[in-house]
């Protein structure tokens, strides 16, 4: 914890400012103020950043890399106070300045490195890795453009390029001199020396890998890890003027371009892969490069590179950073001397796995041609890796050529980057119960049978510091107040909390939080969108990636449905419902950016129909990301859960929402399960056909959209309702959703599914007009949710994959 008093504060803030600015407090702007403030608690961080480096150092403790291609941080200033345990010290002494901290916090850009999921959780385990004193480090590419911002035009999604370093970054620091030299392309000559082959990458195109730093501070530990993000620059930053022909700069700039361009954006993409070249040496650009600042920095430390399994561990976050596994193996060959085997346990030691998805189009796999062009070297050795792999293979499995060919690294053309995770790794998880046992039953089966000592499962968590302290702060009083503060630091002990769902008064004061919340996002509401709700209506919302599995058509359809009978009853008695969207859409998902048309189309109809008296509202909420979702997630009420079965590896909004008293209607999916677990049948609402049902219909057939339609009045109207023109004078505008659900048999049961969610969403209803009850429900579900803090995911990936134990001191 930082022990500083309000008065050094102040005096701090009003030199940082004049030193930054170069004039008075009361000359700046609000950004300016910003800045300054920003500016000074980095520099309070760097401090403690310092000290944790030199104990790392001194110790010699084994260090984790966490290797992730997103890391969707949010903004860093509040979560940064939060954790120095200086939040109320700033915000005090900065309102004696006459000046309104949650004012600054929110001109911070969102750091959005990210697309989803993924990258979110990057984010909660670096503060979850810091908070349990674990050394532990991002590392990572500082993308000059983040996640593309997103505009709603006309009711549809246009994309605007997210420049989050126009105005600078106060959090980072540039470190020139540990910068890198990744190579490309070029050619490999092997000879023989004493025996020994030798290889030398020659004629390759070089790109300098510079390092930016940005601290990780723990919670009130003082601890300060380190998030390292890689920008790609020219070898000779600028170009050379000596050789200033047409023809050479010409090239020069060529080069310069095509070696910016490899951090100059993150790919929008999240669950549809694209062979892109560039992808691939985004991916090779930063494993490489943190691998030999990680191993420089380890040699400096004096420790003896075949130890180097007992001094780190590198988790790869989805199979994007696999490059890591021949990477390595590179530089212990080539660079170290180190023979392959000797090698090749280092690595295995070394390296673990999460795949976060069993979407078969979401799986990487890159054409050999363009592999080995552009990375010769790893090529060749991913080659003798599948070569010793392929050996063992026909050792175990003679004759089985089917079988071997489909568990190869390299077959069918392509190199396969799940199958080089698997074998080049000691450990490989899945993200929740359910989503481990289908990777070990169904989808990597044939790698389970082999190694089924490798697989295990560490169900996904969120930092509950940023989740519920800094975006709920009633609530959080609300906790400390019934149940203290122990649950702070562990979070289990939010089931203390439990024995107040009966409490008369703490079931008032909890709705009063949550209708304060509401108040606050109607405002942001009001503000955004122009729409007027009703703060006493259901808030019932569905925020996350638009993506055809997680049915947001679902949602939509139903919607469209009670709204029939609304327009047939408008005195149907039901309780006022807002319903709440946000998400993008891949640029390239035309059915993703037709599901937002739809949306908003229904929204616009609805919003405007003066029959159905107000009683429902549609809301889509322009450009989602984490600060939004900050905003959202405390003033839900229902949180929609609603994917497919089996196709949601866990979900970790569902984990928010229930952390913050919303109830959750949810299919049994994903991390549902383990939430439906903690809180009991009775505290969710659950529908949907079953994990078995759903693997049934995709492997025996038999189920036929068309007859489900026919056989249903309701389906037969909505689904009508697309090409009618009941939501667009131009009835072909959302044919491509009504020919996904019909013509083309309905891939994710959408259908299917609908006649049990409307009777779930007909309990949410009753359920709700009991006040003692739903506030009841609202307490189980808070005090259940401490199980889904992040820290407890990585207290089990620590003990359980990585071997590093906690330092319980005090830095
Ligand atoms: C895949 C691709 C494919 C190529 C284009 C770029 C790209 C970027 C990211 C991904 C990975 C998508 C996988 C993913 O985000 N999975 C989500 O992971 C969450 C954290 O484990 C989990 O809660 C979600 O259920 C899962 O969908």
């Amino acid at each position: 914890m930082l022990r500083i008093d309000k008065k050094t504060f102040k005096h701090d803030y009003i030199e940082k400012f004049r030193e930054m600015h170069g004039k008075d407090l009361s000359e700046g702007t609000d950004n300016n103020r910003y800045e300054a403030l920003g500016s000074l608690i980095r520099d309070y961080v760097v401090e403690k950043w310092i000290r944790t480096n030199k104990c790392y150092n001194r110790t010699g403790e084994k260090q984790v890399y966490y290797f992730s291609m997103e890391f969707l941080l949010g903004r860093l200033l509040g979560n940064t106070l939060l954790n120095l345990g200086i939040r109320d010290t700033c915000k005090e002494g900065l309102n004696e300045l006459g000046i309104d901290l949650e004012t600054l916090e929110d001109l911070e850009q969102d750091q959005g490195l990210g697309n989803g999921g993924l990258g979110r959780l990057a984010a909660c385990f670096l503060d979850s890795m810091a908070s349990l004193n674990i050394p532990g480090h991002g590392c990572g590419i500082r993308y000059k453009y983040g996640f593309f911002e997103q505009k709603i035009i006309n009711g549809s999604q246009v994309e605007a390029p997210d420049n989050w370093l126009r105005d600078g970054n106060v959090w980072e620091i540039k470190k020139p001199d540990k910068a890198q030299i990744v190579k490309f392309g070029g050619e490999v000559r092997v000879e023989s020396l004493n025996g020994e082959l030798k290889f030398t990458h020659m004629n390759y195109d070089p790109v300098l890998a510079v390092p930016y730093d940005i601290p990780v501070a723990g919670y009130e530990n003082n601890v300060v890890n380190t998030l390292r993000l890689w920008s790609a620059e020219p070898v000779n930053n600028e170009f050379d003027f000596s050789s200033f022909n047409r023809g050479d700069y010409l090239k020069a700039i060529e080069y310069k371009n095509s070696v910016e361009a490899i951090s100059q954006v993150l790919y929008p993409d999240d669950s549809l892969y694209e062979g892109k070249r560039l992808r691939l040496k985004q991916q090779y650009f930063f494993v490489s490069a943190g691998l030999q600042s990680i191993i420089k920095h380890h040699k400096k430390q004096g420790i003896d590179i075949r130890n180097l399994d007992e001094k780190m561990a590198i988790h790869i976050n989805d199979t994007h950073p696999v490059l890591a596994i021949p990477e390595l193996m590179r530089i212990l060959m080539d660079e170290e001397g180190i023979g392959w085997d000797d090698a090749w346990r280092i690595t295995i030691n070394t390296i673990s796995y999460t795949n976060h998805t069993i979407l078969a189009e979401a799986l990487e796999k890159w054409p050999i041609d363009m592999f080995k062009k552009l990375l010769p070297r790893i090529y060749m050795i991913v080659e003798e890796i599948n070569r010793r792999f392929c050996e063992d293979l026909w050792n175990r499995y003679i004759g089985q050529w089917d079988k071997i060919s489909k568990m190869a690294i390299i077959s069918d053309g392509y190199v396969k980057m799940a199958h080089l995770a698997v074998v080049g790794s000691h450990s490989v998880n899945g993200v929740a119960k359910l989503h481990t046992e289908i990777l070990k039953k169904q989808e990597m089966a044939n790698f389970y049978y082999m190694y089924p000592h490798k697989f295990n499962n560490k169900t996904n968590g969120i930092t509950h510091r940023r989740w519920l302290i800094k975006s709920n702060p009633e609530l959080t009083n609300l906790l400390k107040e019934t149940i203290g503060r122990s649950w702070i630091k562990h979070p289990t002990d939010m089931e203390n909390f439990e024995r107040f769902a009966e409490d008369k008064a703490v079931q008032q004061k909890l709705y009063e939080i949550k209708r304060n919340n509401k108040i606050h996002l109607a405002n942001i509401i009001a503000e955004q969108q122009g729409i007027t709700i009703n703060p006493d209506s259901i808030f019932d919302v569905q925020v996350k990636r638009i993506h055809a599995y997680k049915r947001q058509t679902l949602n939509c359809l139903r919607i469209m449905e009670l709204y029939n009978r609304l327009t047939e009853n408008p005195d149907l008695n039901i309780v006022p419902r807002t319903f709440i969207f946000a998400g993008k859409a891949a640029p390239g998902y035309y059915l993703a950016k037709k599901t937002i048309e739809l949306i908003t189309a229904v929204g616009d109809k609805i919003n405007n129909d003066k029959r159905i008296k107000d009683k429902l509202k549609v809301v889509f909420l322009e450009n989602y990301r984490v600060s939004l979702a900050e905003s959202i997630i405390p003033a839900a009420e229902l949180s929609e859960q609603i994917s497919t079965t089996t196709k949601e590896a866990s979900g970790t909004s569902n984990m928010k929402f229930m952390m913050n008293g919303a109830i959750t209607i949810a299919t049994l999916d994903g991390a549902n399960i383990e939430i439906r677990d903690e809180v009991g049948d009775d505290n969710i609402v659950i529908f949907g056909l079953t994990e078995r049902e759903v693997l049934d219909y995709y492997q025996k057939g038999g189920y036929s959209a068309w007859n489900t339609c026919q056989g249903d009045e309701r389906i037969k109207r909505v689904t009508n309702d697309l090409i009618n023109g009941c939501y667009s004078y131009d009835r072909e505008k959302f044919k491509t959703i009504y020919e996904h659900l019909l013509t083309y048999n309905d891939e994710f049961f959408v259908l299917k599914d609908f006649d049990s969610y409307l009777k779930a969403q007909d309990r949410v209803d009753s359920l709700y007009r009991d006040f003692s009850k739903w506030q009841s429900m609202s307490i189980i579900n808070i005090a259940h949710s401490g199980i889904f803090s992040s820290d407890r995911t990585i207290q089990e990936y620590a003990t359980g994959i990585w071997g590093s134990g906690y330092l319980y001191k005090n830095l």
